[in-house]
This record gives C-alpha cells, structure tokens and sequence, in this order.
C-alpha cells in the first residue's frame, strides 16, 4: 500500500501521485493509481441511492433519498430477522477500501447482528495465508525494503511489475548499481521475466516440485545449513528421507516442464547465495493442490538458513505482524455469537442451496461476485432470487449492483478518513479523506453507523468519528504496532512498523520453521511437502486441451478499475493469450474474436497470440465486467472447488477450449 498525495482544487481532486518523502513509496504510483483523480471523478458513478424498477439484473432502477433507503433495508431486515432469525442475513463485504475503518466497521455491524458470518478471502489468500501460517506461523515475511542486502531475488510467481511496482523499483536500482541478480519463476512470460537473469516458465502447478528438487540439489551439493535446520526448523530429516529422492533433477524436468539445465542452474544460483529473497505471488496457490505450493517454496530459506540473513528469507505478506486490537472494530460486543458461515467463493451456490434458514437479506459491499467470484453462472442465478432481498453499497452501477434491490453509493478512499496499513511492506499511516464524497455518497463507516443505529445498537464505536473509532485499534494492541505513537499516526506521519531485526520469527505450535506439521497431519492433509498430481485436474486435463492461467491485468486490478475509460482503453477490449502453436492448430489469428469454453459456459474474448505462455496454456488477465466483453466473464468458466490449504479459489484448476466466436453465434442462431 502506497503513501499518496492527492491535489486538489476547488474541492476537487485533480491529482494523485506517490508521496516522494515517503521512504518505500519514493515518488511514483502505478498507472492505475496515476488515474485516481479520474476514478473519483468518473462520470459513470452513482451518486444517489437507487431502488429498483424493473426484473432483478435487468439494471432498471430509480432514485430515492438515503432515509428513504435505509428505512426500507432495516424494515426488511427486522422483519427477515422476526421470522428467520438474524442467521437470514449475509454480510459480504470486502476490500475494495482498505483501511481498517471502512473495511472492518462493515464486519463489525453483521457480526454484533449475529447474521450469518462471511469466510472472506477465499477468493483471494486464504490459501497462500493458511499454508503460511501452517509452514512460518501467523508472522508477516522479510521487509521489502531489505532487499538492498538481498544478493539475489527470486519472484516466485508475482508478477512484480503489475502487482508489487515499489519493491521491483528497488530491484531493478539493485540490478543496474550492482548486479543483482533476478529470477522469475512464472508460466507466463511477464514484464519482470523480460528482464530476468533466469526465467523459468514453469508448468502451471508444479511449483512444489521444483521447490523440492532445488532441496534435493542442495542436500546432493551439501549446500544445507545444518546448523540452522537443526535450531530453527522441525521435520527436515522426515522430509530429506521420504520426499526428496522422489524429486532428483529429471523427474523435476519431467514434471515441471523445465530443462534440466535449468534447474541445476537455479539451484546452484539459490545454494550459493548468501542472503537470497523469495517474493511469493499468490498466483501458484489458487489451484487444488496451492497449499502444498506455497509451503514447499516458503520452506526453502529454511534449507539454506536464508531465514537467518537481513535481505534473505521469503515475502507473501507482512499484515500479520500488525497486532492492532482490530476487533474492537470488526468484533464490537466481543465474543462470537452462535452462527455458522458462507465461503467468500461459494456465494452461488449457498444462496441457491442453504437452508434453515435460507439466505434471506444480503448486503455486498466492496466487492464484485457478479465478476470476480467463480461459478459466476450460479452467482447470478442465486442473486436474481425473488425471495432475496439484496443491497449492493458501491461507488458505480457494477455488475453485481444490477441486482440489487436497493443500490447505495460508495464513497471511495479519496473521500474518507482512514488508518491503513500495508500489507506489502511495513508501515502504517493515516489517510485524511481529500475531498467530499460525490454526490450524496456515504462511506462504509457512515453507512455502518447508519445502519446499526437504525436496528437499534448501542454499541459505542457505532457513534464514534473514523479517527476516534481507529484510536481503539492501539488499545491493547501488541508488538511493534503498540509502540507506535497514535499522536504521530494521526499527525500524518508515516510509521515503520517492523521489530528490529533479528531472523525470521516463527509463530508455529513448535516455535521453529514446520518441514513437519502436526497442525496438517490432523486435518488430514500431507503434514510434509509434496507433489502429486491432481486426480480431478488430470481427469479434466483428458477432457479438454487448454488449462487457464489467471494473472493481474496491467491496466485493471479486478474491476475496482472498470471505471476510468482512459485505463479501460489502456487494457483494450477484453482478451485472452494463446502460444501460437495452439493458435495454428485451431486455425485463429491475433485479433480474432474467439469463443472460450468448458461444461460450464462459453465467453466471447479477443485472441492475442503471442508466445508469452507455453502451449497448452490459455492465459486470461484480470476478471472484465460482462459489458466489457464480447460476452460473458471469464469467471463463468471456473468452479468452486477448494484449495488443499484455506478453503480458496482453484480458478487455475479450470480446463477449456477455444475457437472462433463465429461458430458460436451460429449455434446459438440454430
Ligand atoms: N495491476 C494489478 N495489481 C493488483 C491486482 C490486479 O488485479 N492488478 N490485484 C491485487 C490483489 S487483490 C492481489 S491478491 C494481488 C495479487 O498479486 P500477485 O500475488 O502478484 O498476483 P497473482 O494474481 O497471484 O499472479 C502472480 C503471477 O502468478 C503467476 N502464476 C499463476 N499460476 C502459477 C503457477 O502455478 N506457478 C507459478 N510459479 N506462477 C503462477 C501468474 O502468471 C502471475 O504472473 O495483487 C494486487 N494488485
Ligand atoms: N478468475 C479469477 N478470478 C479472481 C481472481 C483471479 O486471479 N482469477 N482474483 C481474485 C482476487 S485475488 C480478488 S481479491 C478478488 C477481487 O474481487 P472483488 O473484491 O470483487 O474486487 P473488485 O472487482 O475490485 O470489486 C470491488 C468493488 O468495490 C467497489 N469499491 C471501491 N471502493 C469502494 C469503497 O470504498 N466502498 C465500497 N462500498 N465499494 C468500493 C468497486 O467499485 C468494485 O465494484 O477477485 C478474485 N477473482
Ligand atoms: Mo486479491
């Protein structure tokens, strides 16, 4: 997360660029956040609330004012909540506004309801987090900012040039002052791999296979720090006797598509190094077996004793080491009521099929499912229930708000008061809202608080200001974050939040780096790493030729984005990339228009070809509206089947086919 500096005039924002005091933010933004002075002022946005006119998802709608609205919804879910009980209601609201007010104060009005409670982030890191926790503990990673000592870089499965824009900034001054050298470990040939001293176009899901033929090299080479296994890891002896002599360099080669050359290179690169950094992408884990990926890759520092070096280790995320008291705000009340929950990513299915009682009263906030959650097809179905009675608070008339009954316009950070803090590197900081919000606009907070007076809460920290209500987050917070000085935070000053370094930490039951998880084993999971195939994925792999690679757009995040022409241009016409091996094969040229399908749908997208992924793979970036399309949303065509690890999202675990958009229309004209 970036330190910003917005411009203003008149009241209006007129520019948004990177603070360049801020030490890690340095002056610049990425394109997308270059452009939030034209996503705040889009014309496209919605900016009164909306109650609809016409048949749900039909996007007819008509203007009425807040009070109006908000009678209504607390009308209708007192009476849901007289017959059904408060289970009936689904809160699901997510990070679209991340700061810790806005995104928690949400939570915090569904839980003191005792609705049914959301499982958020199944969509996004659930997966990677929990293989984390399992391997390191709840602890973030290595500080970005310590790859100035790093002597090599491995991003494994990041793009860093879409999604981590400072930290590649860093790497790149390193590469030109220094040498330092970068390897990228990706199935499709991004920015970053362009510049890469190695690139290794891994096969999808094969990284724990290479991860644990890298092990074996290094146990092979005694390039293993015996010493640090011995005092910070548990389990490597189990793991060096029954795992890697199934992974010698050939079978790695075998599995992961790679030459052996390759891999001995990587090896030898990593075994030799003195503090070498892992970036970790979340990318490798939204498949079925992500977990085991994740842990057998987050384990390798552990081999070398990189753990132990400044620059060294490994980096997902760094949230986890914020210990603020966040559940004053998401938990107000306390305790957890009895409740029971819906998986971010089963949305469809649970408003098709739960009962006793049945979702009866949903509010989206946030959050995209229209687009963005996969089974897209049953999302819709369940959302044009006429039982269902659905508010979607959102700054632009999305997909999803199509939908709704009432829509609410969404004030966007720009227009809020907020403490953020990243989850990318370590630091924390006040953000003053800028401007107004447009129209009549309310932020999640105001609309939280609006809420929660109106079906009669007490609660103090419904009454209180954004600033006053995230003054509570330091009261008995613990760690480097209850050292910081809230008089400084809400000063405005940009606050370093990382323990003076000393190695990695580890938070696991044992206290040490987990090769063995006691934690895995009794939830039926392999408690070391390892790499099988997939019995569901190869079955699948037999029906259909291509399997889906998902990976950020450059010009749009999600559809967070969707409404700045200029970056929608930027992105062009939604698309997909095919090697063109595969593309002669089928007879299709660049610039075609072409049909992608699966049992559960076709979409219509334009075809790239380009030979940035290997054959067999068909790359989609991003997740576009349905209107950007051709037709449909990528989404449509993935299932919602589980991760190993963390109950996420296997959009990668999605096999399709591909030809021209032509042959579709004609038999849809038949
Ligand atoms: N520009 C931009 N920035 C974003 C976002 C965006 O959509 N656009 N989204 C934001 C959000 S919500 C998130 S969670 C983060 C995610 O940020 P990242 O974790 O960096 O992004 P991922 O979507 O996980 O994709 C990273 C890379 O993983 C690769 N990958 C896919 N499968 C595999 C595999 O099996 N093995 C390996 N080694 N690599 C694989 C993809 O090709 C891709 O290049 O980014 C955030 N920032
Ligand atoms: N196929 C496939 N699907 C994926 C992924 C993938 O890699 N492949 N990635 C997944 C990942 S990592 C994630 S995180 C999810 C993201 O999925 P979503 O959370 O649905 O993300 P967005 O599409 O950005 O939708 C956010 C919505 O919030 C709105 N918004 C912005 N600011 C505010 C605000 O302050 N208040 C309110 N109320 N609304 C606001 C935006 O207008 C937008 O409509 O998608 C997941 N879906
Ligand atoms: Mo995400």
């Amino acid at each position: 997360m970036c330190s910003l500096i917005a411009h203003v005039d008149n009241g209006k924002v007129v520019r948004v660029e990177g603070d360049p005091d801020h030490p890690y933010t340095a002056g610049f933004a990425c394109g997308k956040v270059n452009r939030d002075a034209d996503l705040v002022n889009s014309p496209e946005r919605v900016l009164a609330p909306l109650k609809r006119s016409g048949p749900k998802g039909s996007g007819q709608f008509t203007p009425i004012t807040w009070d109006e609205a908000l009678d209504e919804i607390t009308t209708r879910w007192k009476a849901i909540i007289q017959e059904s009980g408060p289970l009936a209601l689904l809160g699901y609201a997510y990070s679209a506004h991340q700061g810790l007010m806005n995104r928690g104060l949400v939570s915090g009005l569904f839980h003191r309801l005792g609705g049914t409670r959301l499982l958020a982030g199944t969509v996004c890191d659930t997966c990677c987090e929990e293989a984390w926790n399992f391997t390191l503990g709840p602890v973030g990673g290595a500080d970005p900012e310590d790859v100035v000592h790093s002597d090599l870089v491995i991003s494994w499965g990041a793009d860093l040039a879409a999604t981590n824009l400072h930290f590649y900034s860093l790497v790149e001054h390193a590469k030109k002052s220094r040498g330092l050298p970068l390897v990228v470990i990706d199935p499709r040939r991004t920015r970053s791999a362009k510049n890469a001293d190695l690139y290794l176009p891994i096969r999808i899901g094969t990284d724990a296979a290479l991860a644990l033929g890298v092990m074996h090299i290094l146990v092979r080479d005694k390039l293993v720090d015996r010493d640090y296994v011995a005092r910070h890891t548990l389990g490597f002896d189990e793991v060096e006797r029954d795992i890697l002599p199934k992974f010698p360099p050939e079978k790695v080669a075998e599995i992961t598509g790679l030459p052996v050359a390759d891999i001995e290179k990587f090896a030898s690169m990593y075994g030799k190094a003195k503090a070498a950094m892992i970036r970790l992408g979340e990318g490798m884990t939204r498949l079925a077996a992500g977990g085991q990926a994740l842990r057998a890759v987050a384990l390798l520092p552990g081999v070398t004793g990189h753990f132990a070096v400044k620059g060294g280790g490994a980096m997902l995320l760094t949230a986890a080491s914020c210990d603020l008291n966040y559940a004053a705000v998401r938990r107000p009340g306390g305790g957890a009521p009895v409740t029971r929950t819906v998986n971010h990513l089963r949305l469809g299915e649970d408003l098709l099929n739960m009962k006793d009682p049945p979702i009866r009263a949903l509010f989206i906030s946030a959050n995209n499912p229209a687009v963005t959650c996969p089974e897209v097809h049953k999302v819709q179905k369940g959302l044009s229930r006429e039982d269902l009675f659905t508010v979607v608070h959102d700054p632009f008339m999305t997909d999803t708000a199509k939908y709704a009954d009432i829509v609410l316009p969404a004030a966007l950070y720009l227009e809020t008061d907020d403490l953020y803090r990243a989850y990318g590197a370590y630091w924390m900081q006040w953000g003053p809202a800028a401007a107004k919000p447009a129209g009549e606009a309310r932020s999640n907070f105001d609309v939280a608080q609006a809420l929660a007076g109106r079906m009669g809460l007490t609660d103090r920290i419904f009454t209180l200001t954004p600033q006053d209500a995230a003054k509570e987050l330091f009261k008995g917070a613990t760690g480097p974050a209850a050292e910081a000085d809230p008089a400084k935070v809400f000063a405005g000053e940009s606050i370093h939040i990382k323990h003076d370094w000393d190695g990695q930490p580890f938070k696991t039951p044992s206290g040490k780096l987990e090769f063995y998880s006691e934690q895995l084993a009794k939830i039926g999971v392999s408690p070391v790493p390892d790499w099988q195939p997939d019995a569901i994925d190869e079955a699948e792999a037999k029906k259909w030729p291509l399997r889906l690679l998902t990976a950020p757009g450059y010009f749009q995040a999600h559809t967070a984005y969707s409404g700045v022409g200029f970056l929608r241009n930027r992105e062009g016409k939604p698309f997909c990339i095919l090697h063109p091996e595969d593309a002669q094969k089928r007879g299709l040229k660049d610039g075609d228009e072409v049909r992608v399908f699966n049992d559960r749908g076709e979409i219509g997208l334009m075809l790239k070809v380009v030979d940035e992924v290997q054959p067999g793979v068909l790359l989609v970036p991003g997740q576009r509206p349905t209107g950007e399309a051709l037709s449909g949303t990528i989404n449509m065509l993935c299932s919602d089947r589980f991760t190993d690890i963390g109950e996420g999202a296997t959009y990668q675990s999605t096999w399709l086919d591909i030809g021209p958009w032509k042959a579709a229309s004609r038999v849809a004209a038949e």
